[in-house]
């Protein structure tokens, strides 16, 4: 009889933990439910893409190779003029007329030109395109030029450009800091 109690007694306390388990899993539960749930973290909106790079326009006259009606003395020789450098220059005999021709090395679509005149500038000239240097085409004939920069838009296509200068706006021949030639 006293074994069966002792067995009542461990049943009755395995019982009461079982409850006492139970009633705390379930009062866990409840309690989670008040828990406020946690939001998400709402992403950025901005979409960040870069912006293209302006692409500067290529001068194709820099550095390629001029020839020239003549040059003053020997330090104002017609590279001077497609070298980059806005402190150099071509100068021409001081008679009319005068030429500079650049070879852009191949065939292009040209758009724009622009001279960067020395104070001797060319106040009437012609600017030419040529394949060969045999047979050239006036594609603009500029008159009455101020000197300055002379900034000029063409549509041509040739390899070889050049600027035919009919008369000179000084009596010193004509004189180019820059001959700058653009394809766009
Ligand atoms: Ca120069």
């Amino acid at each position: 009889m006293k074994a069966l109690g002792q067995k009542r007694i461990i049943i009755a306390l395995f019982m009461a933990a079982f409850c006492f388990c139970m009633a705390t899993i379930i009062y866990a539960e409840d309690s989670n439910k008040d828990k406020p749930v946690p939001k998400p973290t709402p992403t950025a909106g901005i979409i960040s893409t870069p912006l293209p790079t302006p692409v500067e326009p290529v001068n194709l006259a820099q550095g390629k190779t001029v020839t020239v009606s003549s040059v003053e003395k020997e330090e104002l020789k017609g590279s001077n003029a497609v070298d980059g450098d806005i402190a150099t220059r071509w100068g021409s005999e001081f008679s009319d007329p005068q030429w500079i021709a650049v070879d852009l090395g191949a065939k292009y679509v040209v758009n724009r030109i622009i001279f960067r005149w020395d104070e001797a500038f060319g106040k009437n000239y012609t600017i030419q395109v040529s394949d060969d240097t045999i047979s050239w085409h006036v594609v603009k004939e500029i008159r009455g030029s101020m000197g300055g920069a002379d900034d000029i838009s063409i549509s041509a296509a040739g390899r070889y450009v050049r600027m035919y200068g009919l008369d000179s706006g000084t009596s010193h021949g004509f004189s180019l800091r820059e001959f700058e030639i653009y394809s766009y």
